[in-house]
């Protein structure tokens, strides 16, 4: 059956040959955990084997054809990265392992550049530890103080503390935030903080590992400085990340990564250093998954991103309508469907959310428990541990039906 939102599910599940699997037997598999990654569609798997079955080869470097061909593929794909989130140059896309190493080649090249003993870089509770370890790290070698902005009861950043810390005498030097939280689902109004910190000249970096693959996002109408994503939680392959630079802010950062394919000249004691983006691209680089995710991007662009967030919401909503019925269970996150993504996290009773996922896989459902990264955001919310649920463009209603059933099992089982 077609569902509303004019996605036709049905029909792009057939593109995904693992949803065909069974998960404890004979459950059919209910894929519930696409915050951790998402499932390949064929394109996606047909294309890396294409480029290993015909013109596998290192890029950049032979004249031969399959070296010709490898370049062009590979080269292709950093355009599509650049039209999908609109950035005003490919120049501006380097592609690193995923979205961790993004953030920390900004910590790594622009931070040591750049900040200094008592400056300030403000993150917030909400943050997947890749977006904190590289920024305590960098604070503690250069002597600079991480300070965070705090959540409320119901998931939301407090912006007042943002203009706290910007209008304060102390130096803020950078501003790194996720546009969408991994636990709770809130979408950050990125917009208004970037705005704000520009008019006191200080670049922000958007973590956008959970935003890119499930809304439109352009980083010119955004004007954020940095942005960081990963391909496999966006349908591509592991082992792709994707940093956006601003060219003016990028032409100035030095090198992370020495070696091959990042110089031009290499002398005894100095070398000179390969134009944009190749400057921070040292070494042969994960060529059949870079090409493989503009498959990826080819099909989201197919479906389009407007739908992708439509039918997140749709599935969210009924999701949240009918978890919050459930006997027992507490829901982190904002409320209102407009303001998060579609990941629910949640406790049911004391079930320990391991156990909880053990059950569900009994279901066939696989879903994710544990700090998912975040255990700044566990401290705030007091909890060591969630389970979640996390949905993509194969998900239906019927399996959230299949979700919620397996809860009530557990429930039950648990005589809550
Ligand atoms: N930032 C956010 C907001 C994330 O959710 C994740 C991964 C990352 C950064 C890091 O991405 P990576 O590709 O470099 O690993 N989040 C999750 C998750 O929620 N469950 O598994 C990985």
């Amino acid at each position: 059956m077609m569902q509303k939102g004019a996605l036709n599910v049905q029909k792009i599940r057939e593109d995904f040959p693992i949803l065909k699997r069974k998960l404890s037997g004979d459950k059919p598999l209910v894929y519930l955990d696409n915050a951790a990654t998402t499932q390949k569609p064929l394109a996606v798997i047909n294309a890396i084997h294409d480029y290993y079955m015909n013109y596998n080869s290192n890029i950049h470097r032979a004249v031969h054809q399959l070296a010709e061909e490898a370049t062009l593929e590979f080269e292709k794909t950093r355009e599509k990265v650049a039209k999908f989130i609109n950035a005003k140059k490919t120049e501006e896309i380097i592609f690193t392992r995923n979205a961790t190493e993004a953030i920390n080649l900004v910590a790594y090249s622009w931070g040591r550049a750049n900040v200094k003993k008592d400056d300030r870089i403000v993150i917030t509770e909400i943050e997947h530890h890749s977006n904190i370890v590289p920024w305590q790290i960098l604070t503690s070698e250069k002597r600079a103080k991480l300070e965070y902005v705090g959540t409320d009861d119901n998931g939301y950043l407090k912006l007042q503390e943002y203009t706290n810390y910007l209008e304060s005498s102390k130096k803020v030097k950078l501003v790194s935030v996720s546009h969408m939280s991994n636990v709770l689902g809130t979408i950050v109004p990125v917009n208004d903080i970037i705005k704000m910190s520009h008019e006191k000249g200080i670049p922000v970096v958007i973590d956008g590992a959970q935003s890119v693959p499930h809304m439109h996002v352009d980083v010119q109408k955004m004007d954020c400085d940095f942005m960081a994503f990963s391909a496999h939680k966006m349908l591509g392959p592991t082992g792709v990340g994707i940093l956006y630079v601003k060219e003016e802010i990028l032409e100035k950062m030095p090198p992370f990564i020495g070696g091959g394919d990042m110089i031009k000249e290499v002398h005894k004691y100095e070398t000179r250093y390969n134009d944009l983006p190749y400057k921070f691209e040292g070494g042969t680089p994960n060529i059949a998954d870079v090409i493989g995710f503009a498959a990826a991007i080819d099909y989201l662009n197919d479906i389009g991103m407007d739908k992708v967030r439509d039918h997140e919401v749709e599935l969210t909503g009924y999701a949240l309508d009918k978890i919050t019925g459930v006997k027992g269970v507490t829901v982190y996150g904002p409320h209102n469907t407009k303001d998060r993504g579609g990941v629910i996290s949640f406790n049911i009773g004391d079930i320990h959310p391991h156990d909880l996922a053990t059950i569900m896989n009994d279901h066939g459902v696989a879903i994710r428990s544990g700090h998912h990264c975040a255990q700044v955001l566990m401290e705030r919310l007091d909890v060591a541990a969630t389970s979640r649920a996390s949905f993509y463009i194969y998900n239906t209603k019927e399996e959230v039906d299949v979700f919620i059933n397996a809860l009530e099992e557990a429930r039950r089982l648990f005589k809550i």
